[in-house]
């Protein structure tokens, strides 16, 4: 089987992009999906899961890769309450597992998810892109979730693991995980592993967790997967094949230090899903995304890909974040999530991709 292109889709209703859009973008075999509407714990019924998974086959695609089922806050800080969330997420899992599911994404970030303090920084040439500044992110962590769920609330949108029940807690929130230190989440970590991977077995169905974004502590909160050493780490504490990884590039590249296409070379067997995404650094800490073509980051996606190829990736890979282009501005696109630049990161990767498949079959 070889690599399977997907493309990122927030529902109808939930997303200005058709599936129709996504079927003239070439070589997307995979839409990635999750029903956006579901909290974390709570478990996704089989007539909610059948009526999107049927929009998605109807539409000529497959609906293998979930992103994300998200994990309950309590099973992060280990409280009692845990063993029911599990339980449910096993249940999620097994509702799943009839529709073809094969990979489920997740995270592990405590209190946020992805972290950024400008969702369209402008790059000069008219185009905008999620922007990370260093100097932003210090003490206070309202004035960031202020700013995120601002955007919500004015644009009647939604983010993935920035629900606004849970925001409104963020005092609680923080509180609960002011004693869980880092040995005390990788150990909620692997109780839970433990607790699902007899079920992904039963299912098959993969467990890919998304790596921290970005990769290092923040708000005094510890974040697990930060370079090559954490993610060794994470695969020895569950060494089972349906334990695996979401390796998203341009987290990972968050830090400049992180050589991406090594982890793969080394990883490749547990890397069951693929973000792809470029990330420019600037001297004082700051970074921006970027277009996927290799020169316009320093992530290095050319050796990713060359990495991904080499090593026979059958798994799923996606473009992830891209910028927002032309008439995609705040109010009728998701930050990160137009249609343009992810279309034109998808010809950039198959371009690549296609040449290094022709060059072997000369070989
Ligand atoms: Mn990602």
């Amino acid at each position: 089987m070889a690599m399977q292109m997907g493309f990122r889709w927030y529902g109808e209703g939930n997303d200005n992009i058709s599936l129709g859009d996504i079927r003239q973008i070439p070589g997307v075999s995979t839409i990635v999906w999750a029903l956006h509407d579901k909290m974390p714990g709570e478990v996704w019924q089989p007539d909610e899961i059948g009526k999107v998974v049927g929009q998605i086959r109807e539409a000529g695609f497959n609906a293998d890769v979930v992103e994300s089922v998200n994990v309950h806050d309590d099973i992060k800080i280990g409280l009692p309450s845990r063993d029911g969330y599990i339980e449910a997420y096993r249940q999620t899992i097994r509702n799943l597992a009839p529709f073809g599911v094969k990979v489920i994404c997740y995270n592990f970030m405590p209190v946020f998810d992805w972290t950024r303090t400008n969702l369209f920084h402008p790059l000069g040439d008219g185009s905008t892109a999620l922007y990370y500044e260093a100097g932003m992110i210090q003490d206070d962590p309202k004035a960031m979730a202020d700013y995120v769920m601002g955007f919500t609330e004015k644009y009647h949108m939604t983010f993935p693991g920035w629900e606004p029940e849970r925001m409104a807690r963020l005092d609680e929130l923080f509180e609960k995980y002011k004693d869980v230190t880092r040995e005390k989440l990788w150990e909620n970590f692997r109780y839970f592993l433990e607790a699902i991977l007899p079920t992904c077995h039963e299912c098959d169905i993969k467990m890919a967790v998304h790596m921290d974004d970005p990769p290092w502590d923040i708000f005094g909160l510890p974040r697990l997967f930060q370079d090559e050493e954490s993610i060794d780490y994470f695969l020895r504490l569950v060494d089972d094949p349906y334990n695996c990884l979401t390796l998203c590039s341009g987290s990972l590249n968050a830090n400049p230090d992180n050589d991406v296409a090594a982890i793969v070379r080394k990883h490749c067997d547990r890397i069951a899903f693929a973000h792809i995404r470029n990330v420019k650094h600037f001297p004082n800490g700051d970074f921006s995304e970027t277009s996927h073509r290799d020169c316009d980051g320093d992530t290095g996606i050319l050796d990713i890909l060359r990495a991904y190829h080499d090593c026979g990736f059958n798994g799923y890979i996606r473009p992830d974040h891209g910028r927002h282009l032309w008439d995609e501005k705040p109010g009728n696109v998701r930050p990160g999530y137009g249609l343009y630049d992810r279309a034109l990161g998808i010809m950039y990767m198959l371009g690549a991709w296609d040449l290094m498949e022709k060059e072997d079959r000369e070989r």
